[in-house]
Formats: C-alpha cells, structure tokens, sequence
C-alpha cells in the first residue's frame, strides 16, 4: 500500500491533519493504536480558541460547534475570598469557546468517515522506518497480520507517550521538562455550573478550577498531590474540598451531585527540539506538553498541524521545500510563548511544597497587580486568546 502521508494517532491532531491535507488533495492514512470508542473516553481538554474553531470549519468539522459550543467573552480569577473578571473581548476583540475534546474528535472522527478516508484503529506496533531517506515507511500488525504502508512523509501525531518521537535518534532530538510538584484531579458531573463563565482560584488548601461541557454538565479541577488516587477522592471529599477554596458565593451557589468522571492528571511542561526529522514531523502532545492551567494543549496541536498542512500544499501544489523546511522553527516559535503562558499561569495560582509564606504574598500581589493594570490585563488576554499565527 502506499499513500502520500502516513499520519499515527488519531487524536485532534492527527484527525485535524488528514482533514486539512484532504481539503488540499494530499491522500493520508491515519493508524492509531487504540479502538475509537477508547479514543472517544478520554475527558480532557474544554477550551477552544477563535483560530481552532476556524480550524474546524476548514476541516469540514465545525458545524456542530458553532451550534452547540459556549461563547465566553471573559473568565474570572479568584483571590483572597474575591472574583474578579478579566473580559478577554474588551481586551482583545476575541472569544474562547467550551467544546469538549471528545466533541471536537467525534466530529473529526465524522467528517473522515464521510469523507471516504481510511483510519486504522487497533493497529499494533506501528513503527517509522526509514524517514531520514527518500523513501519512508511505516509497518504495524492488525489482527495480527502484518502491514507496511510507503509514504511520502510520515507525521507523528501520537502524543506525549507515541512511537515517533521515541523513534528518533538521542543525539538528534533535544528535550526540555519541567514537572510539577502536584496534579488536578478533575470531575465531571450532571450539575449545573456554578457560574456561566470559568473560575481559576488561587486558595492557601491549592488551586480550583470550574469549567463546564455545557450549561447541564460540570466540569471542576482541584490542585491534589501526586501521591493521590482517585479512590481517595469519593465524591463528597471531592465537593468538600472544592467548596472550601471557592469564594464564599460561589461556595453557597454550587450544585453538587454524583461525579460521572473522575481522574488524576500530573502538570508537566515539556518541548522537543526539532520538531522534524528528514521526512517525519512531530505536532501536538507528541513534541510538547503544557499544564492546564493556560488551556493551549489541544490549541497548540490546532496551531502546529495548521502550519504542517500548509508546508505540505506547498511542498505538492507549488513544489517547494520552503514550507517544510520552515515548519519545525515556526511551530516551536509559537509553542514556546505558550510554555512560557501556561508556566507562568501555573506559577501564580498553585500552592507550592517551598513556597511558605513570601512565595503565597508575591502570588496574591502578581494577581491584584495582574486585575488592577490594563497593560497587565492585557497581556494576559492576549495570551489566553491564543497568539495570532
Ligand atoms: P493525543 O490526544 O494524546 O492523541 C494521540 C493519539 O495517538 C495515539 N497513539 C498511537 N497510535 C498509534 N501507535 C502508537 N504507538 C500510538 N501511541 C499513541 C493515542 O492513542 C492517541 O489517540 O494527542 P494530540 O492529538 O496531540 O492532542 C493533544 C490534546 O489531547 C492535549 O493537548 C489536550 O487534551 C490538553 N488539554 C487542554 N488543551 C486545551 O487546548 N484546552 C484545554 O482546556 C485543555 N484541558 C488538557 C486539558 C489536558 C488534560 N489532561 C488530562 C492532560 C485538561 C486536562 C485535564
Ligand atoms: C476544561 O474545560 O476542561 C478546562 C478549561 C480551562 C482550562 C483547563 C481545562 O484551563
């Protein structure tokens, strides 16, 4: 079999890809190593910006979206027992949208199937070969038969724990980490949200966060350690702890009922460097990962797979290299400034083991400077939208 680019993974980005390139003509296969309904039960990311949602329209992708997605013009940061709202459309002009990941993927998931493209799903040991040559392939077994796909490009879109990154060499890939002392466990229940727009507290017992999938279904993230397991989390311990650090209206505001979702998710930043290899490229969590407190995770892979689809109809349409050749550079470009967000966003509204009480003061002044400056509003704004690109 062979094929213009062999895609791995079908997550957003992945899907998003062979949606794009589609739209250009260029022929894709996607192999992705989990069954859909498996990719489909993965809870994770809630907040969409403006450029992603354009992504999706341009993938075909975006209709459902647009009718069912929330627009919020602003959020709200929490300190020492107040709210106070940033309002992202003064600010900048633009809009986020709460449209749950798993949405955004069945959708994708839809628009490849009506599109006639091919996807397989439970493909075992999919391995890149030969991509720092001409001639690239990518073998797998299905069923446990043997398969080898040749291909043009390969694009590794496996995520943090894939196979394309883990294929490169050592001495040509550089990797830069951060990992955090705690993680948020996060629950999802039939409940109304305590408000319409999002919550990020900053709390002496460690973080809050309350977000929504829509105006029936919660979604609520509090800063736990480490060590934690979700078995040590029953609901009421849950909602207990979560009341505790909310501000005293939206303590007395919240709905609480059965979780129908709870997990543990650890905080880590990471890059890799490049982010092409010869004839392989990385994009999404397969060549970074951001915390969560930013919200850039799936709007990172949104960015670099916008950028990989347009150095891809160059290279066949105008064929030329330069978009190629300037993917790695410009995509890092933008995943940097959003390490760098996402870091400094986690920094400010986290309890930290050593921070005592200087590190807790300087958050609270960084976050009444942050509320109280338009230039630092601003700024903030800027960066939560989304960075042109
Ligand atoms: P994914 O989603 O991990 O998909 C990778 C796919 O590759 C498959 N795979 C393989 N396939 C074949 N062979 C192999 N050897 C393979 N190894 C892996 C996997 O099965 C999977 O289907 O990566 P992708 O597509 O790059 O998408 C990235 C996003 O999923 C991620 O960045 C976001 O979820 C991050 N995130 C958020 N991002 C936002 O932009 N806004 C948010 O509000 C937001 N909230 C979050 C988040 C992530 C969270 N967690 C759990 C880490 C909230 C949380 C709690
Ligand atoms: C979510 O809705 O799950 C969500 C929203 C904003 C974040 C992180 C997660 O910063």
């Amino acid at each position: 079999m062979r094929t213009k680019v062999v895609i791995i993974g079908a997550g957003p980005a992945g899907l998003l890809l062979g949606q794009l390139l589609h739209a250009y003509g260029i022929d894709n296969v996607i192999l992705e190593r989990q069954s859909p309904d498996y990719v489909l039960g993965r809870i994770r990311a809630g907040l969409l910006e403006e450029g992603t949602v354009v992504l999706l329209d341009e993938a075909s992708a975006g209709a459902r979206a647009h009718r069912e997605g929330l627009v919020h013009d602003g959020f709200e940061l929490a300190f020492g027992g107040k709210r106070h709202r940033i309002d992202l459309k003064a600010a900048t002009g633009k809009t986020m949208m709460i449209y749950g990941q798993t949405e955004v993927t069945l959708d994708l998931m839809d628009a490849r199937k009506a599109a006639g493209l091919t996807t397989v799903y439970e493909a075992a040991d999919v391995t890149p070969h030969d991509f720092d040559t001409d001639h690239p392939r990518v073998s797998y077994l299905k069923d446990g038969i043997a398969h080898e796909i040749a291909c043009d490009f390969i694009a590794g879109c496996d995520g943090f724990h894939g196979v394309s990154r883990a294929s490169i060499k050592p001495s040509a890939i550089q990797t830069f980490e951060r990992v955090y002392p705690f993680g948020w466990l996060g629950i999802l229940s039939d409940t109304p949200p305590v408000s319409h727009e999002l919550i990020y507290t900053n709390h002496a017992r460690g973080f809050s966060l309350c977000t929504m999938r829509s105006m029936r279904r919660s979604r609520y993230y509090v800063q736990c350690s480490l060590d934690d397991h979700v078995d040590q989390w029953p609901d009421e311990r849950f909602w207990d702890e979560l009341k505790q650090r909310l501000d005293p209206e939206a303590a007395d505001k919240l709905i609480t009922g059965p979780s129908i979702e709870k997990s543990i998710a650890p905080l880590r930043s990471f890059v890799a460097e490049p982010m092409r290899f010869g004839r392989m490229f990385l994009a999404g969590d397969a060549a970074h990962i951001v915390p969560p407190t930013g919200a850039k995770g799936l709007n990172l892979a949104g960015s670099d797979v916008r950028f990989l689809s347009q150095a891809l109809r160059e290279y066949y349409d105008e064929k030329s290299s330069a978009g190629i050749d300037a993917y790695s550079a410009k995509a890092l470009s933008r995943v940097w400034k959003a390490v760098r967000f996402s870091w400094w966003m986690t920094a400010m509204m986290h309890k930290f083991p050593d921070q005592g009480e200087f590190g807790a003061r300087i958050q609270v002044a960084e976050l009444d400077y942050l509320v109280g400056s338009q230039a630092a509003t601003a700024s903030l704004a800027e960066n939560y939208v989304g960075l042109p690109y």
